[in-house]
């Protein structure tokens, strides 16, 4: 097949992708926004490379002509999660969503590969709109944890350098080190609770802290030099102290001093 025709094939994919990666990145921030938690911590997304869709479709006995149709990866979006319990609570957001049809899973955490990959796996239906027309594209969507991201990626790095055959002294490493980071997802699910109140926490002070900056620039227009010098001053202790409620109660205090402004101009 010509470049060109392999260009014109991968262009709908190329969208779906581009498409997805910005839905996906707004979901995180629709959470980050509204101050909580976001399940998703990380979106990538990319077509295969011509020559892996080569390769793929030669082990796989599948025709050139016919990938479209029997390869479902030549669309991929890698969902990041910080916890295994966030992974589930991500595949029940695909699951739930009206511009996406799953067509199928695979529950490689329930299910861990014998080389010791884990991660969940949803192929989804997504139509995009190209000057052909509507197109129907499938799209691999692998969620996973950081620390099953950080084992795949290492082992399909090995898996490149030594062509398929890892040696069998470094696939028994490559096993404990899948054990160890069991251990550490299962850990850091454990203080899940504790981990979360600490993000809050430091996502609740960054949105005071603009709040007050937001109002101290705005103060500057209409208060007078000393006034605003003072202002910085106190915020400036208050934020090397840290304590949230303080940093509430003054923000309180300059939305009050920033009224009094707005009232004597009108
Ligand atoms: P790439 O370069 O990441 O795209 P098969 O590929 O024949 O095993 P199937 O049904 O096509 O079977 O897909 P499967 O096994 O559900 O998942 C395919 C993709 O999952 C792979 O794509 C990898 O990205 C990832 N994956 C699956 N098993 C492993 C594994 O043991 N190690 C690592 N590192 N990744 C894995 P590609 O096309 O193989 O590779």
């Amino acid at each position: 097949m010509e470049l060109q025709m392999w260009k014109e094939i991968l262009m709908p994919y190329d969208l779906a992708v581009e498409e997805l990666k910005v839905k996906f990145s707004h979901i995180m921030k629709e959470y980050k926004q509204s101050g909580g938690y976001s399940p998703i911590e990380q979106v990538v997304g990319r077509v295969k490379s011509i020559s892996s869709i080569i390769d793929k479709a030669q082990k796989k006995g599948i025709d050139i002509d016919k990938i479209q149709s029997q390869l479902e990866d030549i669309a991929g979006i890698r969902l990041i999660c910080q916890f295994t319990d966030d992974i589930y609570t991500v595949v029940n957001l695909i699951r739930g969503r009206s511009d996406m049809r799953v067509k199928s899973e695979k529950d490689y955490i329930t299910n861990m590969k014998p080389s010791g990959y884990r991660s969940y796996h949803i192929i989804v239906l997504y139509k995009v709109e190209t000057v052909n027309g509507t197109k129907e594209i499938p799209v691999e969507i692998q969620i996973r944890t950081l620390g099953m991201n950080f084992w795949a990626i290492i082992e399909h790095s090995l898996q490149y350098k030594y062509q398929g055959n890892i040696p069998e002294h470094v696939r028994a490493r490559l096993t404990a080190a899948s054990n160890a980071l069991i251990t550490l997802d299962e850990e850091m699910s454990s203080i899940h609770d504790e981990i979360i109140d600490a993000q809050n926490f430091y996502l609740i002070k960054a949105n005071i802290v603009s709040d007050i900056l937001g109002n101290i620039q705005n103060l500057y227009k209409v208060a007078n030099k000393r006034e605003i010098i003072k202002i910085q001053d106190e915020f400036y202790e208050l934020y090397e102290e840290g304590d949230i409620s303080k940093l509430e109660r003054f923000n309180r205090q300059l939305d009050i001093i920033a009224e009094g402004y707005r009232a004597q101009a009108t």
